[in-house]
């Protein structure tokens, strides 16, 4: 699942009663107003916190609330305050009202602050306070103020670190259920996945970056040819993009290139970074592979494969890519199938990664 998604209820708590109690004593008759006040309801806060990354804690918890406040007492008692909520979501969630869409709070940044989102009600006044010259006895006292409730549902982008990009049938999905824990469907025929995937990609013992499986693009998918490029919308947070160009497959190579980073072009308007994987080259035959790939690099303006060594990958072909306003990262041919470069992939999506990370 890509946007997640979750309807609550949200409550503040509702402020104490303000007692009404009147002083007692041995020996006194008619002791005066001693009605303490109630206590505040409990707030409700918002806390963005990075141990958390889905919003499958709120599945199932429909009404969230804050405590009431408690009502005031005898002898002057004030009523305790409800113990504030505070709700601990995920960077990237944004709080919806449901009734009209309005999106009220857009939780992007981890911060140790707490944000408010309802305020409790306030406690009300004991009797104490109702004592006047015409009435010595107050019998009344204030009610506690309602808390607030809010119909709302959360919303998360879960951002992706690296968007596959590709024609339809280049192996977007087998790669990612090769080198992550998705498991989407792999077939032999265009637009087989419909809606985007996640995929955890672990590098190493300690590393691990999320990838996205979308649905193929086409040339003129920016008309709406295809499946469009509405689906695009889910990796526009993501900041590398793998773009798959397929060896085998009847598009040529370059043209499977220059028409992606046009219809990428209509759609964003800057230019993301991105690096190449040629994917399937198991399926033709290595000097054939190696003179397309050759072809391949020179129209994109790579000319030689310059830093062969840079990532110490021992790999069939491999380059690494000019930098440059829209020239790829890198350059990798993969097969999915055969295992080739697949340890070099990750090992180089995890750098650029964190490259631009930095860089941010
Ligand atoms: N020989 C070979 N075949 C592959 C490789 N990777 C994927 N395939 C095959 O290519 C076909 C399409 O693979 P998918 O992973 O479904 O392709 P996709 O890019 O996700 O396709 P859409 O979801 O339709 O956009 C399947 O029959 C795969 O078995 C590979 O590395 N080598
Ligand atoms: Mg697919």
């Amino acid at each position: 699942m890509f946007i997640d998604s979750v309807a609550v209820t949200i409550s503040s708590g509702k402020g104490g009663a303000g007692a009404v109690s009147f002083w007692t004593e041995k020996f006194v008759a008619q002791g005066g107003p001693d009605g303490g006040d109630g206590g505040r309801g409990g707030s409700v806060y918002f806390k963005v916190d990075n141990n958390t990354d889905t919003l499958s804690s709120f599945r199932g918890r429909q009404h969230l609330k804050a405590k009431n406040g408690r009502p005031g007492e005898g002898r002057k008692k004030y009523g305790k305050s409800g113990e504030d909520l505070i709700i601990v979501v995920p960077p990237g969630t944004q709080v919806i009202d449901i009734e009209n869409d309005e999106v009220l709070l857009d939780l992007t940044e981890c911060s140790d602050e707490k944000i408010k989102f309802l305020s409790g009600g306030k406690g009300g006044l004991g009797n104490m306070h109702f004592k006047s010259s015409s009435n010595q006895r107050p019998t009344y006292a204030q009610s506690g103020e309602a808390g607030a409730t809010k119909q709302v549902r959360f919303e998360l982008k879960m951002i992706a670190d690296v968007g596959l990009v590709g024609y339809p049938n280049v192996g977007k999905s087998t790669l990612i259920s090769v080198i992550s824990n998705a498991r989407p469907q792999v077939a032999d025929y265009e637009f087989t996945t419909l809606t985007p995937k996640l995929g955890v990609v672990d590098v190493g013992d300690y590393d691990s970056f999320i990838m996205a499986d979308i649905p193929g693009i086409i040339e003129g998918a920016s008309e709406g040819k295809g499946l469009g490029l509405e689906f695009l919308k889910h990796i526009e947070r993501t900041n590398f993009f793998l773009i798959m160009i397929d060896i085998s497959n009847y598009r040529e190579m370059s043209y499977q290139y220059d028409s992606l980073l046009g219809e990428l072009g209509k759609y964003f308007t800057s230019v993301k970074r991105y690096g190449i994987a040629v994917t399937k080259v198991d399926s033709t035959e290595v000097d054939q592979a190696n003179v397309m790939i050759e072809q391949f690099l020179s129209h994109i303006g790579i000319k030689q494969n310059k830093q062969l060594e840079r990532f110490g990958v021992d790999a069939n072909y491999y380059s690494y890519g000019a930098e440059g306003e829209g020239m790829p990262r890198f350059v990798l041919p993969i097969s999915s199938v055969s295992h080739i470069n697949s340890e070099a992939l990750k090992f180089v999506l995890q750098t650029v990664i964190k490259e631009s990370k930095e860089v941010k």
